[in-house]
């Protein structure tokens, strides 16, 4: 297993639209593995193969309090089942230390293949509904930030910046 570098804000590649998978094969298993090492690595629920650099339709999820339900879609399909929707304090690993609201609608239809390749139907609400979208919203090239105003999206990039400079000096020092 190995934890993989997160993409962070504002860097392109976070914008690739991600291709579906064609086989669930040992590679696609081993990276699974190591998405969700780094999933709770990162202390995330959520994450998407888009962010970490792997441009195929995957998401990993842990939605459990005790980190012991990780859950897999691939090549997955959501569609909203109401019109209601409502806000969500959302954050992001690829976007550090920013916290904000977004408004996504409250319940919908998964569908998906689980690590295995066997294919699922789900409906969801709640954490699950607002992760999957999220979620979804990667491998589409779109980040959270995206709905907010331009002057948040600037304060956003601004903070990223100071948390990655500030990171690197922390490893700097633990190196020497
Ligand atoms: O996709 C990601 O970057 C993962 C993201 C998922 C997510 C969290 C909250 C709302 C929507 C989507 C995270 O896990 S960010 C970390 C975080 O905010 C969090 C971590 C533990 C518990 C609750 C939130
Ligand atoms: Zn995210």
């Amino acid at each position: 297993m190995a934890i993989l570098p997160i993409l962070s804000y504002p860097d392109p590649r976070l914008r690739t639209i991600a291709e579906p998978v064609k086989t669930v094969d040992a590679e696609i298993k081993q990276l699974i593995e190591d998405m969700i090492e780094t999933m709770y690595d990162a202390k995330g629920i959520g994450l998407a193969a888009t962010q970490v650099d792997r441009h195929i339709q995957l998401i990993v999820m842990d939605l459990s309090e005790n980190n012991d339900n990780p859950r897999v879609f691939i090549n997955p399909k959501v569609t909203p089942l109401v019109e209601d929707k409502k806000p969500y304090e959302e954050g992001c690993l690829s976007v550090p230390d920013v916290y904000d609201s977004v408004e996504r609608p409250t319940r919908v239809k998964i569908e998906a293949l689980d690590g295995e390749g066997k294919p699922f139907v789900e409906e969801a609400e709640g954490l699950l509904a607002v992760c999957i979208q999220h979620e979804m919203d990667h491998l589409n090239g779109v980040l959270f930030v995206d709905y907010l105003s331009r002057l948040k999206q600037t304060r956003a990039r601004d903070k990223v910046k100071k948390y990655l400079k500030v990171r690197e000096r922390q490893m700097q020092q633990n190196k020497a």
